[in-house]
């Protein structure tokens, strides 16, 4: 079987019937999983540097300035979408929000 570029941890769906078309099965997951919005939360403690960074190294393309924005309206509002895909990306990135201190749900879109 190929190997198939993804994010570590993350399962692609199985490859039966797309042993020689890797490339079709990840667009479909892309394209018609349900879509999960991935919710940062406020506390009182956090450094709002850390929050910047955490979301930047768990969010691959998370700029600086996005960053700053989802951290911002959190800080501000409670709560922010860091970011939306389908489930089992949007577990990854709740883990890895969450392992590095912050707080994170997930939800249906
Ligand atoms: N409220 C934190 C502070 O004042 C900063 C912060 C922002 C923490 C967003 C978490 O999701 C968060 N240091």
């Amino acid at each position: 079987m190929q190997s198939i570029p993804t994010w570590p941890g993350v399962a692609v769906p199985s490859a039966t019937s797309t042993e020689t078309k890797p490339g079709i099965e990840i667009e479909r997951s892309v394209t018609q999983e349900p879509p999960y919005k991935v919710i940062l939360h406020n506390d009182d403690y956090t450094p709002m540097e850390h929050v910047v960074a955490v979301l930047q190294k768990v969010i691959p393309r998370m700029s600086v300035k996005r960053a700053v924005d989802i951290m911002m309206e959190a800080h501000t509002k409670g709560k922010a979408v860091a970011t939306k895909c389908h489930k089992e990306l949007a577990e990854l990135y709740q883990d890895g929000l969450n392992n590095e201190g912050l707080i994170s749900t997930i939800e249906p879109d």
